[in-house]
This record gives C-alpha cells, sequence and structure tokens, in this order.
C-alpha cells in the first residue's frame, strides 16, 4: 500500500507541473460574497468558519480565486447560511487549500487539535502493530452491533461540489466505474448508478447503512447535491462488506463494513482495498494536507472509523460528550451525522483524521472504544 501510495504522489507532482491550468469563473459575484459574510456575522454561530474568518482576514482573502475560478463565497456559503454549523467550511476545489491557506490552516489546526499542518506518509501499519487490532465481540459480546471504516479520496484535476460541472462529475463516475471491473475476491462486485435504482431499493439500501442521502442542508447549501442524482452511484460486493460511494460528499468513498465488533477484519479489508485502488486511480494530495477532500474534517487519512455500540448506562450519563471528547472520540446519531441515537445505540467513531497516521486513527478508536465499553460495565 505505501509504495504504490509513494508512487502516485511522484506521479501527482509530475502531473501538477505539466497540467493544463483550465481557468473557469466561479458563478459567484464579488457583491453575493459580501452578503455572505454579512450574513455569517449577522448572527450567532460558534462554528470554526466564524471564529476564524475575521474581517482582516476577509479584507485579504475575498479578491483571491483559485485556477479553477473559485472563490472564497463557494468555501463560506455553506456556513453561511447555516450558522448552526460546526465547521462551517469547505474547499471549492483542492488549490482551495492553497489559495486561502490563511483560513483553513487556521480552522484545519483547531479541527484536527495539531499546532502545526504536517500530516504524515500514509501507513497503515506494520505485520506486528497490526496484530494489536482486535476483534471486540470478545471483550464485549453483544454490544456492538456492527462496525465500519472508510476513506474518502478526491481524482486529481476534478473540483469538488462548489465549482465542479456535471461533465467533470461524469468523468469521476466513469473513472470509477472503470477503477472497479475487474476487483476480485472479496472487493469482487457490482457498480449501481444511483438514477438507475426503485425507490424502494435506495430506500432499503439506505435503512441498512449502505447508501448516502440527499437530505443534508449544510451539504445542500455547500453545492453537494447540484444535478442531482445525475452521476451518483454505489458499488458493493455481494455480502455489503465493501462499498464505494460515487460522487456523495467526496468524489469516492471507500467503505469497509460487518456486523459485530470485528475491528481487524473490517481495517484490513479497507487496507486491501486502497491498496488495489490506488493501482488503477489517481487521488490528490497535498504533502502537508495528506489526501485532499471536500470538508477539512476529514483531509489527511480521510478516514473516519466507527462501531454503533449499545451504551445505554454511559450516554445517559450528563458527562457522556466530555468522556468521548477526551478519548478523541465522536459520538454521532446511528442514521449518520446531525441525526438520533436509537435504542441508546451510538455511532462512535475516531474525531481526528490529520496529522495522525491510519494505523495511530484505527488504534485511537479501538482503545477509546474499550474504555467506553470498560465504563459502560462499570456502571
Ligand atoms: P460518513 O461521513 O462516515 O459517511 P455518516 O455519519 O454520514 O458518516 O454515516 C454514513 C452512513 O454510514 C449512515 O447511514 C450511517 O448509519 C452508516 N454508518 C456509519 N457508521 C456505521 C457503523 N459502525 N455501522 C453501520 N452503519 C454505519
Ligand atoms: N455541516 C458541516 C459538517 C462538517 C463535518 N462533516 C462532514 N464533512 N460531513 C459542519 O460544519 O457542521
Amino acid at each position: 500500500m505505501y509504495r504504490n501510495y509513494c508512487e502516485q504522489l511522484q506521479q501527482n507532482r509530475q502531473q501538477e507541473k505539466g497540467q493544463k491550468k483550465e481557468t473557469k469563473m466561479s458563478g459567484m459575484s464579488s457583491d453575493e460574497q459580501a452578503k455572505l459574510f454579512a450574513k455569517l456575522n449577522e448572527g450567532k454561530s460558534d462554528s470554526l468558519l466564524k471564529k476564524k474568518l475575521t474581517p482582516e482576514l476577509y479584507e485579504k482573502l475575498k479578491d483571491k480565486k483559485t485556477k479553477l475560478g473559485g472563490c472564497l463565497g463557494d468555501c463560506i456559503k455553506s456556513g453561511a447560511m447555516n450558522l448552526n454549523s460546526h465547521v462551517g467550511l469547505y474547499a471549492c476545489d483542492p488549490e482551495a487549500y492553497t489559495t486561502f491557506q490563511e483560513l483553513f490552516d487556521e480552522v484545519i489546526k483547531a479541527y484536527h487539535k495539531v499546532d502545526k499542518v504536517d500530516h504524515p506518509k500514509l501507513n497503515a501499519g506494520t505485520k506486528e502493530q497490526l496484530e494489536k487490532l482486535q476483534n471486540l465481540d470478545e471483550l464485549a459480546p453483544g454490544m456492538i452491533v456492527s462496525t465500519r471504516v472508510r476513506v474518502g479520496r478526491s481524482h486529481v484535476g476534478i473540483p469538488f461540489p462548489p465549482c465542479i460541472s456535471d461533465e467533470e462529475r461524469k468523468k469521476a463516475f466513469d473513472e470509477t466505474k472503470k477503477a472497479t471491473e475487474g476487483l476480485k475476491g472479496d472487493l469482487e462486485g457490482k457498480f449501481y448508478d444511483l438514477a438507475g435504482l426503485t425507490k424502494e431499493e435506495k430506500t432499503q439500501l439506505v435503512e441498512d447503512h449502505f447508501l448516502f442521502k440527499d437530505d443534508d442542508d449544510m451539504l445542500r447549501d455547500a453545492g453537494g447535491y447540484k444535478n442531482w442524482p445525475n452521476h451518483r452511484a454505489i458499488f458493493h460486493n455481494p455480502a455489503k462488506t465493501f462499498l464505494i460511494w460515487v460522487n456523495e460528499e467526496d468524489h469516492l468513498r471507500f467503505i469497509s463494513m460487518q456486523k459485530g465488533g470485528n475491528i481487524k477484519e473490517t481495517y484490513l479489508r479497507l487496507v486491501t482495498a486502497i491498496d488495489e485502488l490506488t493501482k488503477r486511480l489517481k487521488f490528490a494530495t497535498k504533502d502537508n494536507l495528506g489526501f485532499l477532500t471536500f470538508c477539512p474534517t476529514n483531509l489527511g487519512t480521510a478516514m473516519r472509523a466507527s462501531v454503533h455500540i449499545k451504551i445505554p448506562k454511559l450516554s445517559a450519563q450528563k458527562d457522556f460528550k466530555e468522556f468521548c471528547e477526551k478519548l478523541n472520540l465522536q459520538p454521532r446519531g446511528i442514521h449518520g451525522e446531525n441525526t438520533e441515537s436509537v435504542g441508546g445505540v451510538y455511532d462512535i467513531s475516531n474525531k481526528r483524521r490529520l496529522g495522525l497516521t491510519e494505523y495511530d486513527a484505527i488504534m485511537e478508536m479501538q482503545e477509546g472504544v474499550k474504555k467506553i465499553i470498560e465504563k459502560e460495565m462499570s456502571l
């Protein structure tokens, strides 16, 4: 996996040097951008965008444009229209992290709890380290309903939702479809165009936690559902333990998931998939940021490893959120971000994705979940 990754980094650097710089004007006027900044400052917001985009920094960045024509307004629109955002900032395209670096770096440092924006090289773990991964069903039988580990990836040279055209989204769709052909073993599966699924098929896949929805207002305001459902797709193996989401929030999400608490098996399947797909696709990276994604919370490893776990007693405690925060864990509801828990079952995952390796991230989740199990059993 590491070898493929290094080769790809080298190719990316050569590609960026020779890449023809397309210029595409963003659709947003400077007047609309100014209105968004005013809206952000109208009401109360605890978002990192509100905290970090000072009037002085706005003045400094407001006239800048990325080579693909993206502007600051494209990046702050969601946070300005949704003052209840936690972060509120998205990159209009991969180059936004450079063009608007003074803003993005402050948000990145605050979210990922790092003093310096400096992500380590990809490291899924050595043979010895991987022996430390566990099947937590042996520790707490029946407590973990399911385990899921996912990474985000972006195609080189294709903008993110605020600036992507329908043709560019089709290019990402087609490249991914081609890359899934010929996957073998546990990774072999079928590619389903979202537009070709019936309403019932989609509903069942969403209810079973396998498919994404188009119901996140913050993602909508960031341009995430433009031309929906054109060129959106899901790939999965027959067992639905390996899936790929195409053109949801990110160009790509590689997902390994299964019933129960076998973190080791779930993680190793994803590592194999990433290695295989790295041979077939080129992913956007930046040395100090790792893998580039639409949202700065997903940079670096772009990995979120989660368990759906039954913790009715711990979750009823007043300090539940603080308990998770201290372990660098993020509690969520069980139907996706900003949803509620059901029957005391919570989605518990690593919060940090940048400034640590893939191995560090999965171990941070595993060791944190073990502390959650210990606490739940002690109550
Ligand atoms: P992500 O950014 O990782 O996609 P979301 O919170 O949007 O996270 O979750 C996406 C989907 O994955 C939702 O349907 C959610 O229910 C499902 N999901 C996340 N973690 C798990 C898990 N451990 N087991 C089963 N489903 C999960
Ligand atoms: N609506 C954004 C979400 C930030 C993190 N989640 C992502 N990228 N799905 C917010 O700022 O709350």
